[in-house]
């Protein structure tokens, strides 16, 4: 049986390692974090994601996957480690080099390694092979080398994983086809070869078309808010045109896809990257838009009910939260927060989380800063005894509220916000 070893047993790294694990490969995980790898050993998982904790389960029952902190001698080495950005923005790629150098001890001729870190363009031809070639080995003839971008959604990572088409990125030909060969034992989407240099940057622009255009709903929020139009119901209206697709507006894009990813681009080429760089700026003005609101609803010493932290609904990944930073905006301006996400758990944020009995207990607004499940009906008839002052202010449409006894605002009637504390005033 073939061995695999994938290093970095995170978001991607993991289900990876157990799909391989599951069909028909030898698979050794690595991470640096001992607790995980202990926890991975007895067949316990330290992140949740639909599906992967019972999978994990049955890989290692059939001792078909394993982990460990140290990479070992395998046909197949998988890099699937983070590459966070540095303060001023550029890629941080001193794990993918860790990672790389990790597995030179291990390395014999004929092996294939594949890149799944998203990274900047020309990192493969640039960083990853001269670290395999000072090594002594001949990129493309010894080792194969290639750069698999992964492009699976989080809450949907097991399906996607098969179902996506993959796009392998080979340092040459040869590079490109062995690394598909591997991905062939489970992917059923297409599998496509390329250069390691498209295959970067196209991974880089998928993220990048939905930050854009993520940015553009969220312009038009603040331009109807101005102008007193529901943003809401044009996005659905614009939307029934055939060749039409508006994104939905929101706190902000958070994660560690949407909200890195485009800086790698800015980072090789800012002068041609204005568009990009402005929709960054839009997306990241959006918690403190929200703040801003907020403040104009609830006075400085009134109780605020945050609902959601993670930076998208139904998963527990905080993240580059946007709601984190509204939470932080707001404990700055002094305001009382009780805070509510049924997918956090306590030892994953420095805030204290609380239920949602006394979350909404005395509260003047719920503000919803993620689409949970859990979100979408709401018990009205506790909201409306226990909050002080029963207002919800949805952030991610997605609350169905039916009492009129609970006003309700979203970034369709945001408008209506302003109006109110001019009445006020
Ligand atoms: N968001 C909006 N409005 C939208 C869609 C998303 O505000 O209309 C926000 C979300 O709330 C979240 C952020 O954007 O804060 C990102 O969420 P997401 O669901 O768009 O994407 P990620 O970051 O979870 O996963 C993305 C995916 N990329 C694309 O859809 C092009 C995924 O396929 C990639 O594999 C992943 O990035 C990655 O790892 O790069």
């Amino acid at each position: 049986m073939k061995k695999i070893c994938v290093v970095g047993l995170g978001y991607i790294g993991l289900p990876t390692a157990s799909m391989f694990a599951d069909n028909g490969y030898d698979v050794l995980g690595v991470d640096i974090n001992e607790s995980a790898v202990n926890l991975l050993n007895q067949g316990d998982i330290h992140i949740e994601e639909a599906g992967l904790h019972d999978l994990v389960k049955k890989v290692v029952s059939e001792r078909k996957f394993k982990a460990a902190t140290l990479p070992q001698p395998a046909d197949v080495f998988i890099v699937a480690v983070p590459t966070p950005n540095y303060s001023d923005n550029t890629a941080n790629l001193e794990y993918v080099k860790l990672a790389v150098n990790s597995i030179l001890p291990c390395l014999k001729k004929g092996d294939v390694i594949i890149v799944e870190s998203t990274i900047p363009p020309r990192t493969m031809i640039d960083v990853v092979t001269p670290i395999i070639e000072t090594d002594g080995w001949n990129v493309g003839e010894d080792i194969y080398l290639s750069h698999c971008p992964e492009r699976v959604l989080p809450g949907r990572i097991l399906v996607e994983l098969v179902e996506n088409t993959r796009i392998i990125g080979g340092i040459n030909n040869i590079s490109g086809h062995k690394a598909a060969q591997v991905y062939r034992s489970f992917v059923k989407g297409e599998i496509i070869i390329t250069s390691s240099v498209v295959a970067e940057m196209s991974k880089l622009m998928e993220n990048t078309f939905r930050d854009v255009n993520i940015a553009l709903a969220n312009e038009l929020v603040k331009i109807a808010d101005k102008l007193e139009i529901d943003a809401l119901e044009v996005i659905k209206l614009a939307n029934r045109h055939p060749r039409v697709n508006l994104h939905s507006p929101g706190p902000g894009v958070g994660g560690h896809c949407l909200a890195v990813d485009p800086y790698f681009i800015i980072e090789k080429a800012p002068e041609e990257s204005p568009l990009i760089i402005n929709a960054r700026r839009i997306n990241n003005s959006m918690p403190q838009f929200v703040t801003e609101n907020l403040d104009r609803i609830v006075s400085s010493e009134g109780k605020i009910a945050i609902f959601g932290l993670t930076y998208k609904g139904n998963i527990d990944d905080v993240r580059e939260s946007p709601a984190m930073q509204v939470v932080s905006f707001l404990l700055e301006k002094g305001y009382n927060l009780s805070i509510y996400d049924p997918h956090v758990k306590q030892k994953q944020v420095n805030l204290k989380l609380s239920s949602f009995e006394d979350a909404v207990d005395k509260a003047d607004c719920i503000l919803i800063l993620t689409d949970h499940e859990e979100f979408k009906r709401l018990d009205e008839v506790k909201i409306h005894s226990k909050m002080r002052t029963p207002i919800v202010f949805d952030t991610k449409n997605c609350v169905e509220i039916s009492s009129d006894a609970i006003k309700y605002y979203n970034f369709g009637n945001i408008h209506e916000i302003k109006k109110i504390s001019k009445e006020l005033v």
